[in-house]
């Protein structure tokens, strides 16, 4: 069909299919800035998930028990796996791995903000699960309908690994808030640290958002920033009541009116300074990824040279 239709008649056939709310494949005709915006947000949000892997893994040969470790290695091989599968998902639009390693080296590309934060003590593993990986779930379950289809079907996945990520933050949480007096307050000093990071993941307001009228027309993304930080609100002041634990947030509290919690403003200027670099940890989080990539050169190396050797022999058979 691609060959025979106008720019115009394949722009047309990519709105049907969009607004029919059937999935754009890679084979598929697509507007410029569509492959564009969808390389940005697939790339950034691989990077997240392998950056994402420093600070859990910080705390690994630290863990306070052998079920612990064991947790903790499963949920930080998950988020590797989570990259590769968003880089694949990237790699059918045109682009290669290699080249969005790049980017991120070369400070083209972002990673999220909220991986820029250190962890100080055990009870920030528990935050993280808690509290990053429930921000991350409110976010990635409208991609499972993304229109793209590589990525819909790898946000799938992703979720199902992502929930049970929350569950093990949210019971390694419940253990310390159950526990010595100490152990509650380190709980509670980390869900204080963590919580405004966590809201800024979401993004900028919609007000300040760039990309977002246009990824929500394509299908990209279905709600807004702020719908989905209100919709992890909502889901997370319970929980945390549950928990024991209280919110650093002098103005929540739930708003019958609404049928919403209300909350306070994140400091954006934060969130723009992370964003831009200077967060806690940006300078130690890329040196180590460098650090790690060139490292890692022979293994790549070796791995092509094997593949070689067997597409030569495939080829001779
Ligand atoms: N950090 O116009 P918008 C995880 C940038 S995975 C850094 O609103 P958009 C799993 C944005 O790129 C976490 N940059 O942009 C895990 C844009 O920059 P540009 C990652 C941010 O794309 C758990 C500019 O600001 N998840 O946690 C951030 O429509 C535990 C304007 O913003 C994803 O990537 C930020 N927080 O909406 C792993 C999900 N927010 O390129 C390990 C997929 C915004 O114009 C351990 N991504 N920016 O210069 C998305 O849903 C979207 O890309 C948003 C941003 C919602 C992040």
């Amino acid at each position: 069909m691609a060959a025979s239709l106008s720019t115009e008649g394949l722009q047309q056939e990519f709105d049907r299919l969009v607004a029919d709310d059937q999935r754009i494949e890679p084979r598929d005709w697509m507007p410029d800035d569509y492959r564009k915006t969808l390389v940005r947000q697939i790339a950034q949000h691989a990077h997240s998930e392998i950056i994402g892997m420093q600070p859990e893994g910080n705390w690994i040969t630290r863990a306070p028990s052998l079920r612990r470790k064991a947790i903790l290695m499963a949920k930080v091989q998950d988020e590797a796996g989570h990259g590769l599968y968003l880089y694949c998902a990237a790699e059918t639009l045109g682009v290669d791995r290699g080249e969005l390693i790049d980017l991120l080296h070369s400070g083209r590309q972002k990673y999220s903000s909220i991986f820029n934060y250190p962890t100080l003590t055990w009870a920030d593993v528990g935050a993280i699960g808690w509290l990053v990986d429930g921000a991350a779930i409110t976010n990635q379950i409208p991609l499972c309908r993304c229109s793209y289809g590589p990525y819909a079907r790898a946000m799938v996945r992703v979720c199902k690994e992502e929930s049970f990520h929350q569950r093990q933050g949210y019971e390694l949480l419940y253990a310390l808030t159950h526990g010595t007096d100490a152990q509650r307050a380190m709980a509670q000093d980390a869900v204080n640290r963590w919580w405004w990071p966590s809201l800024m993941m979401f993004g900028p307001p919609d007000t300040e958002s760039t990309h977002t009228a246009q990824s929500m027309a394509w299908r990209i993304k279905r709600f807004s920033n702020d719908e989905l930080r209100q919709r992890f609100v909502d889901m997370t002041v319970p929980q945390a009541e549950v928990l024991g634990v209280t919110l650093p947030d002098p103005v929540l509290r739930w708003n019958e009116d609404r049928r919403h919690y209300d909350f306070g403003e994140c400091d954006w200027d934060e969130l723009r300074r992370v964003v831009s670099g200077e967060g806690p940890c940006n300078r130690q989080r890329m040196e180590h990824h460098i650090a790690a990539h060139d490292e890692g050169a022979w293994v790549r190396e070796a791995a092509a040279a094997y593949a070689a050797k067997h597409a030569a022999v495939d080829a001779a058979a």
